[in-house]
């Protein structure tokens, strides 16, 4: 039985999150979705947390939608716009909006809307083992949660048509090569890969990264004089913040920063 479809394990200065329906391959049902969502929401609501790490129990990092409840009944047809609207898209958004990076340690497959998912991370590491597939073609489905945004800009115009039309296994170190994630490590050193990156970014200027994440989320929009403007912006805010001006003393001092992770 999965009971608890997320568990939440509070660090110092980071949260790692688990999808936790491994005898699915912690695809998605209601309970998760909403699980999850209160997770990544208190998170953000704690000024203490400046990361959260992102993966999966058993041996799948997320298989998407559970397909047991889109089992047609009768006539009756599932409006998958509305899981959408109501689910997918309300998290994607929430892991692009949220005030400090998410790391996504992909232990296995990662199918669906789950590949997708992984995607919306900020860090995405993979292990060796693990694969990435655009599983919706194969059952009459359209790339969702942000994927036919994604892909393209990941991994170019001409990949991103064959990921999604043929929907086919990505292994995890030619998703690396193709630009598709940050890294494919070794099966057995992923978790600890993962918590180094969520430990840095715990000690991190926490507001600063967060106006990288505006910054380059906007950039996928606007062109370059919009973007200059932005830059101006973000650059004001972050100047004005505690860690920047703790960050230059530090390098004149000749000592390592002490980032209180000040979200304003
Ligand atoms: O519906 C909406 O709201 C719209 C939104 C859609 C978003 C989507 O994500 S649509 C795409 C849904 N996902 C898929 O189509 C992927 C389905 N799964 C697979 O193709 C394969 O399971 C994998 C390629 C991911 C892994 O294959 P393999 O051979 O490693 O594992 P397996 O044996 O297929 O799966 C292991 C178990 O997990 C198995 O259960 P069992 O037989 O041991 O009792 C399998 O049925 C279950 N499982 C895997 N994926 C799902 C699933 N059960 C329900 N839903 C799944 N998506």
């Amino acid at each position: 039985m999965d009971e608890t479809p997320v568990l939440v394990d509070k660090r110092a200065g980071y949260r790692v999150v688990t999808l936790n329906r491994p005898s699915r391959l912690n695809s998605f049902n209601e309970a998760m979705h909403r699980a999850l969502m209160a997770a990544l929401t208190e998170a953000e609501a704690d000024s203490a947390c400046r990361a959260i790490l992102l993966t999966g129990a058993g041996r799948g990092f997320c298989a998407g939608q559970d397909l047991s409840d889109r089992v047609a009944s009768g006539d009756s047809k599932p409006d998958l716009g509305h899981t959408i609207e109501t689910y997918y898209n309300p998290l994607v958004r929430k892991l692009r909006a949220l005030p400090f990076p998410v790391v996504a340690a992909v232990n296995g497959v990662a199918a669906g809307a789950g590949a997708n998912i992984a995607l919306a991370c900020d860090i995405v590491l993979a292990a060796r083992g693990a694969s990435f597939i655009q599983a919706f073609a194969k059952i009459g489905l359209v790339p969702d949660s942000g994927g036919t945004w994604i892909l393209p800009r990941l991994v170019g115009a001409a990949r991103a048509r064959g990921l999604a039309l043929l929907a086919e296994p990505l292994p995890a170190e030619k998703a690396e090569a193709w630009g598709l994630i940050w890294k494919a490590v070794d099966d057995d050193k992923l978790m600890a890969e993962a918590e180094k990156l969520a430990v840095h970014f715990a000690m991190a200027p926490t507001f600063g990264l967060a106006q990288i994440k505006r910054a380059l989320d906007a950039a996928e929009t606007n062109g370059l004089d919009a973007q200059l403007d932005l830059e101006r912006d973000l650059q004001r805010q972050a100047g004005a913040s505690p860690d920047y001006a703790e960050g230059v003393k530090a390098f004149m001092d000749k000592r390592a920063p002490n980032f209180s992770g000040r979200r304003s």
